[in-house]
């Protein structure tokens, strides 16, 4: 049983823990959308697969399935792997599943954000989203956890927190007149402060160039710790990436965190760039309302876009000339896990990659 509180998380004495801290499992939701992954989804289903195995050797995985896709959803996936049926609309919960907040006696509760398939009517990537929108309600009733409905639109992969009070979130995302246009900048900041149990915000400018989430934080960059920022970075200067980064990094290296520290910032390479080929356009049905997939399109490709598990690192293999040093980069980072990279491209083909295709379940904080 799942009961929906009248206070907020803030008020309530709890936080967003930070993705490096950790955590009790993983939900994954299953892709089958023809007008969004090609094929049938059957590559990108091979692709989903291979995280949630990479991720359930560290912590226990659950999927999200639909009825349709469960027989076969079950049978491919490993027998430790949980399956249940939740019906969606696509398959990232990182988006639609709740933000899961601690307090130090034991409490774990989520926040349930409002979802709008990135954008609603303006410039939202598909219509209807109401099964998406239901999604965190139904995780939160599957985990036993109390449930926190916040009065914004907002997706989990357009913040990040360092889970010691600060947020990091682009302009481009959460100031978009698409997701709450009668919300100040300062408004938004306020609401984040209240449902994430943070105080400090530090806003960083545009995502990942040609990013149709309107620029998510999680496909930019990321706390590796508190204090530590890793940064998808591009240096070839005629790339629009380039400028993006730079400004990225100009911003982390003016800003303090919470507790007053400056931060680290690491760069990770950027891939590519990487296009979409006629082949893999040609395996996308094409449907009104839903973003086409085009022969040539530059794809959001960015190692920043990984999976921290309490014992593994789990990152996208993208392109066959940066993969080994990004994954150099994230082990000198995460010396006490073992990373692992996993082939990505088709999940980068439907919009994104793996932290936009989990979602961590923290574990429960006793006297911290
Ligand atoms: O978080 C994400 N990157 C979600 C992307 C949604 C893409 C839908 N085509």
């Amino acid at each position: 049983m799942s009961a929906t509180l009248a206070s907020t998380p803030a008020a309530d004495g709890y936080r967003m823990p930070g993705e490096f801290e950790e955590h009790q499992g993983c939900w994954i939701a299953w892709p089958e959308r023809s007008d969004n992954w090609r094929l049938g989804a059957k590559p990108a289903q091979e692709a989903y697969a291979a995280v949630a195995e990479a991720i359930n050797l560290s912590e226990p995985v659950t999927v999200a399935v639909s009825d349709g896709q469960f027989e076969h959803c079950r049978t491919v996936l490993s027998p430790s792997i949980r399956v249940v049926e939740i019906s969606t609309d696509d398959a990232w919960i990182r988006d639609m599943g709740p933000s899961f907040v601690v307090d130090d006696s034991g409490g774990r509760r989520g926040v349930d954000w409002h979802f709008n398939a990135w954008g609603g009517l303006d410039g939202g990537l598909y219509f209807p989203w109401d099964r998406d929108e239901r999604v965190a309600r139904k995780v939160l009733e599957v985990e036993g956890a109390d449930r926190y409905r916040a009065p914004i639109v907002l997706e989990g992969g357009s913040i990040h927190v360092d889970g010691e009070g600060t947020v990091m979130a682009t302009e481009e995302c959460l100031l978009n007149a698409n997701r709450n246009p009668d919300l100040s900048r300062e408004q938004i900041e306020q609401m984040l402060f209240e449902y994430l149990g943070a105080e400090k915000m530090i806003w960083l400018g545009r995502g990942v160039y040609n990013d149709e989430t309107d620029g998510h934080v999680d496909n930019l960059a990321c706390f590796a710790r508190p204090g530590v920022v890793l940064l998808t970075y591009a240096e070839d200067e005629s790339d629009p990436q380039h400028a993006i980064s730079r400004d990225a990094e100009e911003r982390l290296q003016r800003a303090r965190d919470a507790r007053g520290r400056s931060i680290e910032v690491v760069r990770l390479p950027s891939p590519g760039p990487i296009t979409i080929t006629a082949e893999e356009a040609s395996g996308v049905d094409a449907v009104a309302g839903t973003l086409p997939r085009r022969d040539g399109d530059r794809l959001a490709a960015s190692y920043a876009n990984f999976y921290l598990a309490t014992t593994r690192v789990v990152f996208p293999l993208l392109d066959e000339r940066c993969d080994e040093l990004a994954g150099e980069i994230l082990r000198g980072c995460f010396p006490e896990r073992e990373v692992i990279g996993v082939p990505a491209r088709e999940i980068l083909l439907g919009g994104g990659n793996i932290h936009c295709i989990t979602q961590q379940v923290p574990a429960r904080r006793d006297g911290v």
